[in-house]
C-alpha cells in the first residue's frame, strides 16, 4: 500500500525522559520508524513523501496559541540561555481546576505547563519540524483516499492522540488521526469513523471530537484506573451535546487476554459498521505487543495481522496512522503484519 513518511521525522529526538523519578533515555526514539520503514521496504510497499501541506487544517484541529508556543518553543528556550541547546524544557507548574488558562503567562516554563498535560513529552531541537511533517503525511492520506485509493499508512513519528486542542502529551504533540479525520471532511467525507487500538487511550482525539456528530471516535485501550493517562477513557464517556452516542470507550484492564482483546474490537467494528463512515482512520499503536516495555497487552506478531484482516472486513477506505509502541526492532514486523493484514485479508 502506499506508504507516507518523511525523514524530518528525525528531527524530534530529544535524549531523556522521566520514569519512575529517574532520567532514562526516551522510549519514543528515531529508531522506530526506521524499523517500520525497513520493514515497508523489505515487503515492497510504496513509500511516497507527503504531498499536502497541513497548514490550513491545523487551526482546525489546534487551538492557535497553542499552536504559535509549539512553533516556537524551542527559540524561544534557546532565548533564555545559550547553553540551553544542550539542555531539555521540561513543565513543572501547571493551570489545574481552579487556576487560569485563559491568560498566557510570559514565563517559558508557565507556558510550556499551560500547553502541557504531563511531563512526559520531552521536546527537541526539531520537534515542530517533525510534528508538521507528520501532520502533512496526515493531511496527504485524505487525499490519497479521495483519489480512489482504499488504504493508506502514515509512517510518522512522534505520535499524535494525547494532544488535544491545546495541550501536548504522552509523547504527542500534533493530533495526526483528528487532522487525517478533519481532512477527510474537508474532502467530501460525511462522516469519519477513528478506531484507537493504541495501548494508550487517545484522549486527545476524543475531546477534540467529543461534542461532535460527524466524527465517531471508539478505543480499545488499558484501563484508566490503573493505565496512562489516567484521566480520561472510561467505559461512560458517550460524547456530549451533538456528538453524544458518538464515543465509544471500551476499557480493558492490564495483562487482559489476546481474546478478550479481539472481542473488544468486535465491539467496535460492531458501532463502527452502525455509524456507516465515509472513511476510516486507525490509530495504530502497537503497544499492545505483548513484548511492549511500558505497556500491558498481549497481542503477538501474527496478531497484528489478524487486526489488519478484519479492518478490511468493515470495507471502508482506511487511513492507518502510526501511533505508540516502543519494542523498537519489533515494531517494522508488526506495524507491517497490519497492513499485509489489510491487504490480503
Ligand atoms: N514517562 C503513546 O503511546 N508515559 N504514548 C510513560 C514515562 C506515558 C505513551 C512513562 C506513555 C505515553 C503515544
Ligand atoms: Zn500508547
Amino acid at each position: 500500500m502506499q506508504v507516507l513518511h518523511s525523514p524530518s521525522h528525525r528531527a524530534h529526538a530529544p535524549a531523556f525522559e522521566f520514569f519512575r523519578g529517574e532520567r532514562v533515555p526516551c522510549f519514543e526514539t528515531p529508531q522506530r520508524a526506521e524499523f517500520v520503514l525497513q520493514a515497508f521496504q523489505a515487503r515492497g510497499h510504496d513509500i511516497r513523501a507527503p504531498q499536502d501541506d497541513s497548514s490550513a487544517l491545523l487551526p482546525q484541529v489546534h487551538q492557535p496559541r497553542y499552536l504559535a508556543f509549539l512553533q516556537s518553543a524551542w527559540t524561544q528556550w534557546l532565548a533564555l540561555d545559550p547553553s540551553n541547546g544542550e539542555r531539555q524544557p521540561f513543565p513543572s507548574v501547571w493551570p489545574v481546576r481552579s487556576l487560569r488558562s485563559d491568560v498566557e503567562p510570559d514565563n517559558f516554563t508557565a507556558r510550556l505547563g499551560l500547553y502541557s498535560m504531563d511531563n512526559g513529552s520531552p521536546l527537541s531541537a526539531g520537534t515542530w519540524v517533525a510534528a508538521k511533517a507528520g501532520a502533512d503525511a496526515a493531511a496527504s492520506a485524505a487525499g490519497v483516499l479521495a483519489r480512489g485509493e482504499r488504504r493508506v499508512f502514515c509512517l510518522t513519528r512522534p505520535p499524535g492522540h494525547h494532544a488535544g486542542a491545546d495541550f501536548m502529551g504522552g509523547y504527542c504533540f500534533i493530533n495526526n488521526a483528528a487532522v487525517a479525520a478533519q481532512a477527510l471532511l474537508g474532502r467530501g467525507c460525511q462522516r469519519v469513523a477513528v478506531l484507537d487500538v493504541d495501548y494508550h487511550h487517545g484522549n486527545g482525539t476524543q475531546s477534540i471530537f467529543y461534542e461532535r456528530a460527524d466524527v465517531l471516535v471508539t478505543s480499545l485501550h488499558g484501563d484508566p484506573r490503573t493505565e496512562y493517562p489516567f484521566y480520561l477513557g472510561h467505559a461512560d464517556e458517550c460524547g456530549a451535546a451533538a456528538g453524544l452516542g458518538f464515543n465509544l470507550n471500551l476499557p480493558l484492564p492490564a495483562g487482559a487476554p489476546v481474546a478478550t482483546w479481539f472481542d473488544a474490537l468486535e465491539t467496535a467494528c460492531a458501532r463502527i459498521r452502525r455509524f456507516a463512515p465515509d472513511a476510516l482512520v486507525v490509530s495504530l499503536g502497537l503497544d499492545t505487543f505483548a513484548g511492549d516495555p511500558i505497556s500491558s497487552f498481549k497481542l503477538q506478531a501474527s496478531d497484528f495481522s489478524r487486526l489488519g484482516a478484519r479492518l478490511k472486513r468493515l470495507q471502508c477506505p482506511t487511513a492507518f496512522v502510526l501511533e505508540g509502541g516502543y519494542a523498537a526492532s519489533e515494531l517494522g514486523i508488526n506495524a507491517a503484519n497490519v497492513a499485509d493484514g489489510f491487504e490480503q485479508g
